[in-house]
């Protein structure tokens, strides 16, 4: 069969075209083999290897400031915020402290600028408050629900089944109080224990509960670093991450603390949904008291990685002034808001802090018992009251 001249003269025209095409693309092929050997770099820009791009969404959105009447928390006063209770001695001298929680979970709050989230709150923050003790005192906690669900508290620490705070919820408008003596000493979560356990959770009911060894610990500046999550578009994955509460607050707002004092975190890991969480300190290296039940630490290291609802006790000074991140070493977290900074004085240069655009959030902690705080100190010196 004869094909027509200007059908012939089209197939030639075309196979010379992918003959071109194809002598193109291998020659480029090769030339990319030799510049990834030529590089040998590592990661997503390297030729040949998929460029990863992000949504986009968040990052670090607390440039601007956040209403103090409507936000979570004040994290810089929760930081150091250690709340006693109500003091009083049984006939046979053992110490006994009263506290009252009080449980909602209707209200809508500001978790990070522009969010807002149906938080679920022991005394009307997240994280609630931190409750501390020495080991060997007799502790009653009332719950009082005022919310809408059945809710609960559930301590970490030794205690008889009826104080578990598991198989008996508190429902709305009922009370309950919690007793149980101290034991043993080191930090622990409380949290609400009902079901779905998730979603009770992930929506704020939790806090940090502190023993102290009866003979105490060596001074020092201490605080309470909590770490969690915010699920703002339900999807059961976090949308924020926060270390007391609201993304970014210290990078903005960074922790001051002076040079060659010790420095003692209580920090816990309440994260849901995802299965691992981190610290990491920056040009330092910290002791490490896993769970804080021993007085000899566990590990001497500048980064320890926490399940959820493991805790532990930190402790380090800085040799040099400065400034100092602090964050999750999982980038995600800290992209998305755990990520924070240490001022460092030297004592002898203050108000490092003056350029620093500091902006207080005050006067929103909705306690709503005027006793919970009586005997709460304030207590940056640190010790065992
Ligand atoms: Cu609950």
């Amino acid at each position: 069969m004869r094909y027509p001249r200007i059908v012939v003269l089209v197939g030639v025209a075309i196979s010379i075209m992918i003959f071109a095409i194809s002598t193109m693309l291998y020659s480029r092929s090769s030339l990319s083999d030799q510049n990834s050997s030529k590089l040998d770099t590592v990661g997503g820009h390297t030729p040949g290897y998929p460029i990863l791009q992000t949504t986009g969404d968040v990052l670090d959105p607390t440039s601007f400031v956040i209403n103090p009447k409507t936000a979570v928390v004040e994290p810089m006063k929760y930081l150091r915020e250690f709340n006693y209770g109500r003091i009083s001695t049984s006939s046979n001298g053992t110490v006994i402290r009263d506290f009252t929680l009080i449980a909602s979970d209707q209200q809508t709050k500001e978790v990070s600028p522009g969010v807002f989230y149906n938080v679920w709150t022991f005394n009307g923050t997240i994280p609630g408050p931190t409750i501390r003790a020495t080991e060997g005192d007799v502790i009653r906690i009332t719950l009082i629900n005022n919310g809408t669900k059945f809710h609960s508290i559930h301590f970490h620490g030794i205690h008889p089944s009826e104080m578990d705070g598991v198989f008996e919820g508190i429902a709305p408008g009922g009370k309950f109080t919690y007793e149980f003596t101290a034991e043993p000493f080191g930090v622990f979560p409380y949290h609400c224990h009902m079901q779905p356990l998730e979603e009770h959770i992930t929506h704020g009911l939790y806090g940090v509960f502190i023993i102290d060894p009866k003979q105490g610990r060596p001074q020092a500046d201490e605080m309470v670093m909590l770490m969690n999550g915010y699920d703002t578009d339900f999807d059961t994955e976090n949308n924020f991450y926060t270390v007391n509460g609201i993304p970014f607050y210290y990078m903005h707002h960074p922790i001051q603390i002076e040079k060659n004092r010790l420095i003692r975190i209580y920090l816990l890991n309440i994260l849901e949904f995802d299965p691992l969480n981190n610290f990491h300190l920056h040009a330092n290296m910290f002791d490490f008291y896993k769970t804080g039940t021993k007085l000899i630490p566990d590990e001497y290291t500048d980064i320890v990685t926490m399940n959820q609802a493991e805790r532990g006790i930190l402790e380090f000074s800085y040799k040099y002034p400065g400034k100092y991140m602090f964050h999750a070493h999982k980038t995600e977290f800290a992209e998305k808001g755990w990520t924070g900074l240490f001022l460092v004085k030297d004592g002898t240069t203050q108000s490092v802090n003056e350029n620093l655009n500091v902006t207080s959030i005050r006067n929103i902690t909705d306690y709503s018992t005027s006793d919970f705080n009586k005997s709460t100190n304030h207590v940056p010196t640190g010790g065992v009251k």
